[in-house]
C-alpha cells in the first residue's frame, strides 16, 4: 500500500506541473478550450472501480479508464470527493462511472454513479 501511495503522489505532481506550465504558455487559449470542453462533454463519464474511501481526508482512490477532459491516462489514483454524500455512497470494490474535473487546481470527483 505504501508503494501505491508513493506512485500516486508522483503522478499527481507531474500532472499538476504540466498543467501549470501549459496554462502559463497558452493563457486564454487553455481557458477557452476548457470552457468549450465543459459545454460539449459535461456528462461524459468514465468507468472506474472504487479502491479506497478515506472519509478523514475526503479522498476516494479509484482505478479508472482514460479521463480525457483532464488528460489523465488510465491508472489507480486518489481524487478529492465532491462532498460528504459521495464519500458515504462510495463502497470499496464497487464498479462505478465517474466524472473527474479540475476544480480550482484540485482534481475532484464531481460525479460518481453505480454501474
Ligand atoms: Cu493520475
Amino acid at each position: 500500500m505504501k508503494k501505491l501511495m508513493t506512485l500516486t503522489a508522483a503522478c499527481c505532481v507531474a500532472v499538476s506541473l504540466t498543467g501549470v506550465a501549459f496554462a502559463k504558455e497558452n493563457g486564454g487559449m487553455m481557458m477557452q478550450a476548457g470552457t468549450m470542453g465543459a459545454q460539449a462533454g459535461t456528462s461524459a463519464l468514465t468507468d472506474a472501480v472504487v479502491k479506497k474511501v478515506d472519509a478523514a481526508s475526503s479522498m476516494i482512490t479509484i482505478k479508472h479508464g482514460e479521463l480525457a477532459n483532464i488528460g489523465m491516462a488510465p491508472m489507480t489514483m486518489a481524487y478529492k470527493a465532491k462532498d460528504a454524500g459521495m464519500l458515504k455512497a462510495a463502497k470499496e470494490g464497487e464498479k462505478v462511472k465517474v466524472r473527474v474535473e479540475n476544480v480550482n487546481g484540485t482534481l475532484t470527483i464531481v460525479k460518481l454513479e453505480k454501474r
